[in-house]
């Protein structure tokens, strides 16, 4: 069976949402970071989460993971056809939160790993000023539909919905300024699979 290695309310809630969306059997391991076991080690050797580990192989990247976990379930309907103009929409979006918004988390979370000896307080404080910039095109592709891609919704607002849990770090800053943001992120939370496979970590 694929194992599958999460860290609760990280990165890799997207894809355990997927995995339960699209019914896919898995064995779960919470990777502890400061001890990280051999099995997760050989399935991401950058060890981070999410990462997959099957008698194939393995698979890390969370946006891969679950572009593929839709294109293998297509009746669950994760993303619209990519041909299409909705398909071309949810792939800008869904490649802006991976290539854009999350790299911008991670300087908030771990400044010092771009300050070094430089000032982490700096590097927090740019840090939150990008994630009101990006968050705010997020918010104004919102106006016209309920979701980012049209009106049904797709892995970009599924991750987009996790990522705004982490703003608890910065007094839910993003939420309270963009109110659709805010809406979206309760769409998604009361699809029913997703609100099972959030339960207890993304709130
Ligand atoms: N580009 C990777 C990023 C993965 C990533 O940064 N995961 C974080 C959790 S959100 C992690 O495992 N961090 C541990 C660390 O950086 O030491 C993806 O999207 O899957």
């Amino acid at each position: 069976m694929t194992k599958f290695f999460h860290l609760p309310a990280s990165c890799s809630s997207a894809v355990l949402a997927a995995l339960t969306i699209t019914q896919t059997p898995f064995e779960l391991e919470i990777v502890d970071l400061g001890n990280k076991s051999e099995a997760f080690e050989k399935a991401n050797p950058l060890g981070k989460v999410p990462a997959l580990l099957d008698d194939s192989g393995a698979a890390f990247e969370g946006g891969a993971i679950n572009l593929w976990l839709a294109a293998k379930n297509p009746e669950a309907g994760l993303m619209p056809e990519f041909s299409s103009l909705e398909g071309r929409e949810a792939l800008k979006w869904l490649f802006f939160c991976y290539a854009t918004i999350h790299p911008i988390w991670i300087r908030l979370f771990f400044p010092q790993r771009m300050a070094g000896e430089g000032d982490l307080a700096e590097v927090s404080a740019l840090a939150e000023a990008d994630l009101m910039k990006n968050y705010g095109i997020l918010d104004e592709a919102l106006q016209d539909h309920d979701f980012l891609a049209g009106d049904r919704m797709s892995l970009a607002d599924l991750y987009v919905a996790s990522t705004l849990h982490w703003e608890a770090k910065i007094d839910g800053r993003i939420t309270r300024t963009y109110p659709r943001l805010a809406q979206l992120k309760q769409r998604v939370l009361d699809v029913p699979a997703v609100t099972k496979a959030f339960a207890g970590e993304i709130t």
